[in-house]
């Protein structure tokens, strides 16, 4: 059941779609226009006025202060000449700025009850808005679903898309595309049941929601014990991706719920048949009708919070002489992997940190082999010691780039190591449910540095070069034509980097720590670098003395900086 094909009539597409020598997704230039850049969520850039040989020239050409303190987790996005950024906490404001010089151009607050804290997990994050036909959409804290008048910022509609005080939340932004706006829900540490759910962009109105956890009577329900399926998690706090000519939508999920596996399967080395689907899952559904496709399980029986939701990444990849639709994806459970985003079929699973909790992924059966005796799974009462990577994952939601020109994946991984137990636990909603103990102030199985900023190459399945980080919770990453990638760490460095060696070419220090991608734009032919920080604290605060010195490194902020050439 690891890999499975609903009804997708795989023959009639075949392979001749994805051999033109175009670009399978249109890519960002001068504008971006989406949360990952294009739809396949590259955060690659074709633009290269700013380029290896001159980025040492980048200076400040404007700032904004987001006017929150709150982590900074928005991508800007820039449609024509005006740039669309949210704050943190809530989020508190969106604003279009005019992205030639920061003015700004409206500001929408939105209402937001002040008990909404109480039921969000870990930060009061919002990750920015999408974009279409003269509309933008986000969604908040609270739960709701609300698009604005690009022009103006006036609020077209705002549609509740679930009760948050049962520990729903909407920390990302949603996937535009035809007439919807597709949203997943955050709430996985409050045992709630994943879902995502397309609303039509003019009306906002429900046009489907599909559930990540099979109900009774649909196929998988029985790889949970009893009711456990209710609460079970399999969130999709993540962002979507959506490849137009195989009309799927891309959404992975999250840890199973409560993180106590005692709850949901036989708290036995051996897990049986409580998979747990479609928790810690790659999902592709019709993009039309929200159904799902096939799935993918990356970690069956999740009890380490290998929370699976990180972006995947859409490229077609020349894999023994053929090119291959792939879909690319850097989880917490310290695998990177390739699908096959037509089929699902896994095509290889790579790890990319310290590994120990598997020894492998078997690509025959698409099921990672776990260590000997299970001895890294931990059981009600029973510690497991030294499990490698953390639940904080070789690498969180900070998203990775796939560059088009060096053929290279940049990524953000963490070296950490946790010990962790399950525990009782009664659910109650509306409150965390963990069922669960750890230590998380532990540093990795591989040298000093806590973080790690790494160029992978997915054909090839190995690291071609990376940079140590001595904090973890290092950024995002964005690549361009010009040569580079860019990204930042805690201390509030960003840094231009050479795409083919790691070579450190320009440097920036933000004033607060930077946990999103940069993103780069041209406006009147001149090519821009947009750099949003405001450092990391919610997940450092579960991580003792080593999350103290991420706190440390910088204070609280809430800062967009755009960079252009100097002479
Ligand atoms: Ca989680």
């Amino acid at each position: 059941m690891r890999y499975f094909k609903l009804a997708f009539a795989a023959g009639i597409l075949g392979t001749a779609l994805f051999a033109s020598g175009a670009p399978a997704f249109a890519q960002a230039g001068n504008e971006w226009t989406k949360y990952g850049g294009d739809y396949a969520n590259t955060r690659y850039s074709t633009l290269d006025q700013i380029n290896t040989r001159n980025v040492n020239k980048l200076r400040v050409a404007w700032i904004h202060s987001l006017g929150a303190l709150e982590t900074q987790e928005s991508t800007p996005l820039i449609v024509g000449d005006t740039m669309y950024v949210t704050s943190s906490t809530g989020p508190k404001h969106v604003f279009a700025l005019d992205a030639k010089t920061g003015k700004i151009k409206w500001k929408y607050d939105p209402e937001l009850p002040a008990d909404y804290m109480a039921t969000v997990c870990c930060g009061l994050d919002n990750r920015g808005v999408a974009y279409a036909d003269g509309m933008v959409f986000f969604g908040t804290l609270t739960a709701r679903l609300v698009a604005l008048d690009a022009k103006t910022g006036e609020e077209k509609w705002n549609v509740e898309v679930i009760d948050y005080k049962k520990g729903h939340a909407i920390t990302s932004a949603p996937l535009v595309y035809k007439n919807l706006v597709v949203t997943g829900i955050a709430g996985g540490e409050y045992g709630i049941r994943g879902f995502i759910e397309a609303h039509d962009q003019k009306t906002g109105k429900l046009v489907w929601k599909t559930y990540t956890i099979p109900g009774e009577g649909e196929p998988g329900n029985d790889t949970w014990k009893g009711d456990s399926w209710k609460t079970g998690a399999g969130s999709t706090w993540g962002v979507g991706s959506y490849d137009a000519k195989l009309n799927l939508v891309y959404w992975s999920t999250s840890n199973a719920g409560p993180w106590g596996g005692q709850t949901r399967g036989n708290d036995s080395t051996d897990i049986g048949k409580y998979t747990n689907l479609w928790t810690a899952s790659q999902l592709a559904f019709d993009a039309d009708t929200g159904k799902i496709v096939w799935g993918y399980q990356w970690t069956p029986n999740d009890v380490w919070d290998y929370d699976g939701i990180n972006e995947a990444v859409l490229t077609d990849l020349n894999i023994g002489g053929k090119v291959t639709p792939a879909l690319l994806h850097a989880d917490r459970n310290g695998f990177f992997y390739v699908l096959n985003r037509q089929t699902g079929k896994l095509i290889a699973a790579d790890p990319f940190v310290t590994v120990n909790w598997a020894t492998h992924v078997d690509l025959q059966t698409g099921r990672p082999v776990e260590a000997a005796n299970n001895a890294k799974r931990p059981r009600k009462g029973e510690w497991a010691r030294n499990v490698c990577p953390n639940l904080i994952g070789g690498k969180n939601w900070s998203p990775m780039s796939h560059s088009a020109q060096t053929g290279l994946t940049y990524l953000p991984a963490f070296n950490m190591c946790m010990d962790i137990a399950n525990k009782e636990e009664e659910y109650t909603p509306g409150k965390f449910y963990l069922a669960s103990e750890f230590n998380l102030d532990m540093a990795g199985a591989n040298g000093s540095n806590l973080g790690e900023f790494i160029a992978w190459d997915p054909v090839a399945k190995k690291k071609v070069w990376s940079i140590k980080e001595d904090l973890p919770f290092v950024s995002g990453a964005m690549s361009t034509a010009g040569g580079l990638v860019f990204y930042g760490n805690q201390y509030g460095d960003v840094k231009a980097v050479d795409a083919k060696n790691g070579n450190v070419l320009w440097q920036f220090r933000m004033g607060t720590g930077v946990i999103q991608s940069p993103v780069t734009y041209s406006v009147g032919g001149k090519q821009y670098l947009a750099v949003v920080a405001g450092r990391s604290k919610g997940p450092p605060s579960f991580f003792g003395k080593i999350g103290q010195r991420v706190m440390d490194a910088s204070p609280e902020g809430g800062i967009l900086a755009v960079f252009e050439l100097g002479n």
